[in-house]
């Protein structure tokens, strides 16, 4: 009888905990995505099956990031399509987990 109510109460526990965890990672990535600022940035390197840009990026607000040279994950694999290496691009990018990911990106007209 005893064993029976702590598994219940451990149980009930478990459930809570899980919910209230599921609930804080709601929170957090709204809140990534709500700071998120617009990057400028010069792309270097498309990688397509790989999902992957390598980007030479200006200071990234959002993420505290300085200038560098870096490789970001993509949200959607077509994002590639509008850009090839050499354009100069504004984005933005937010991190999942310990994932850098470009959740857009859209080339600067260059002025002729
Ligand atoms: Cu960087």
């Amino acid at each position: 009888m005893k064993r029976t109510l702590g598994t219940v109460l451990l149980l009930a526990f478990s459930v809570a905990f899980a919910a209230l965890a599921d609930d804080a990672r709601h929170k957090s990535t709204k809140v990534a995505q709500a700071v998120a600022s617009p990057t400028e940035g010069e792309v270097r390197r498309v990688d397509r099956e790989g999902k992957k840009i390598t980007i030479r990026h200006g200071p990234i607000r959002n993420l505290d990031m300085p200038p560098m040279t870096m490789v970001f994950q993509v949200a959607d694999p077509a994002m590639l399509d509008a850009v090839k290496p050499g354009d100069k691009v504004t984005f933005e990018a937010d991190k999942v987990g310990t994932v850098y990911r470009v959740t857009r990106i859209v080339p600067v007209q260059s002025p002729r």
